[in-house]
């Protein structure tokens, strides 16, 4: 993206679309989040993105760090009186620790004994840790995982809130739930929508099940107690998507595409289905797809949501649900057989403290990830410089396609 009309449609796409871009180290002084393509006109609720915030930082098997921070969300431009302006959102989110680690993170100078302190010379296998130093060639692998660590999932949630902001005009409500960790729950699990809004926030793991939780907390207490690590799986929805977003005419326009790209981009998940999408591979064809009814009242309908909302990359007016399946965290505090790169001798992986697991964090980042893809797609389109206009194109867009 060299030449200056490159460039041009660069930003002209960007206007045309939501997106949200992020910098900020882990332990540095802030997360800062640009949200672009949002219109004017829509109004925010502050409470409710900041509940986002702190439903991200809850769960049972998280580190000593969420009980340091309290994230919440600072607005340096593109927000007036509560309103989106139809420029580009600044989102702040300070991180709190930095105090504690400014010898090692101030962006000018630094501390050498503490720097020292916080080298990380062995890397941990299933981190970027080592790949990263290699790549960008930093002796103090530091310099990898601070923008690698998932603190930068706090800024994917601050855009995501945004996202759901612009989707609540539109009635469209996003869920998630925790249906596995480690061994206990069921992977496989399609919950109904009554269910995920059934999920209590303030439940240990945000289980679907309730009664699956009590074995997942053992699970994760046992994981812990062993100086291990625990992955899960989250089921993520969105209901009322209208009919007709994404489209089958090229592969990059694909909602099941972008939306998989959007969740498998999250630290730690490593695989993604849509709708039945693993369960269906074993299956016949017959007990796969969605039959198509009709009648005055619902006009065109399912019975079923096997596909998850998608078919040929197009929502089809059903609830769109996604499966995230996530590895365990890659720090244990066990250490994972790893080579200094200093000495090039045999060394423990590195541990300070982490997670046991993230599982319930990772639905909120999920549920995020899904709006902003969601979000993307009805900009373009619906369109439109204010909420206003925007709402007028979707609602005549609803209008044809009710009388098809
Ligand atoms: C996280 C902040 C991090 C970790 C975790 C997620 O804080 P710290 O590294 O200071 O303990 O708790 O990150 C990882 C598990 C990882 O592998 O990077 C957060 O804000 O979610």
């Amino acid at each position: 993206m060299t030449g200056s009309a490159d460039r041009y449609w660069f930003d002209t796409l960007l206007r045309m679309t939501f997106t949200f871009t992020s910098a900020g180290e882990s332990h540095g002084p802030q997360l800062t989040t640009i949200v672009t393509g949002m219109p004017a006109g829509v109004a925010l609720d502050r409470d409710r993105i900041n509940r986002d915030l702190a439903r991200r930082q809850h769960g049972y098997g998280r580190g000593g760090r969420m009980k340091i921070e309290q994230d919440e969300v600072e607005i340096a431009g593109g927000v007036r009186g509560g309103e989106t302006l139809g420029s580009p959102i600044a989102i702040v989110i300070r991180n709190r620790d930095f105090e504690n680690w400014r010898g090692a993170m101030d962006p000018w100078s630094l501390d050498e004994a503490e720097t020292h302190k916080r080298r990380v010379h062995a890397p941990r296998p299933g981190h970027v840790d080592l790949p990263g130093g290699m790549k960008y060639d930093r002796r103090d692998l530091r310099d990898i995982l601070e923008r690698a660590s998932a603190r930068e999932t706090a800024s994917r949630v601050a855009a995501g809130a945004m996202a759901k902001e612009l989707l609540r005009a539109f009635d469209i409500d996003i869920r998630s739930g925790v249906v596995s960790v480690g061994a206990a729950g069921d992977p496989e699990y399609s919950p109904t929508w009554d269910e995920l809004m059934n999920v209590d926030d303030e439940s240990p793991l945000r289980a679907v099940n309730r009664q699956h939780e009590p074995h997942m907390v053992e699970e994760v207490d046992k994981a812990r107690e062993a100086g291990e690590t625990l992955g899960g799986t989250i089921v993520v929805a969105a209901r009322n998507v209208p009919l007709g977003l994404g489209s089958y005419v090229q592969w990059t326009e694909k909602l099941d595409g972008r939306i998989a790209q959007a969740i498998m981009s999250i630290h730690a998940v490593k695989a993604v289905a849509i709708g039945e999408g693993v369960a269906a591979s074993r299956k016949i064809g017959s007990e796969v797809h969605d039959a198509i009814y009709r009648d005055e009242e619902r006009g065109y309908h399912r019975t079923t949501n096997r596909a998850g909302g998608l078919e040929g990359g197009v929502t089809n007016g059903q609830h769109v649900v996604v499966r995230a399946f996530m590895k365990p965290i890659s720090t244990l505090r066990r250490g994972l057989p790893s080579i200094d790169i200093e000495t090039k001798e045999t060394h423990r992986s590195q541990w300070e403290r982490s997670d046991v697991t993230a599982v319930p964090a990772c639905g909120v980042v999920c549920e995020a990830m899904l709006a902003v893809v969601l979000a993307a797609a009805m900009r373009e389109k619906f369109g439109g410089d204010s909420l206003r206009e925007m709402k007028r194109n979707y609602d005549g867009y609803l209008e044809q396609v009710r009388a098809f």
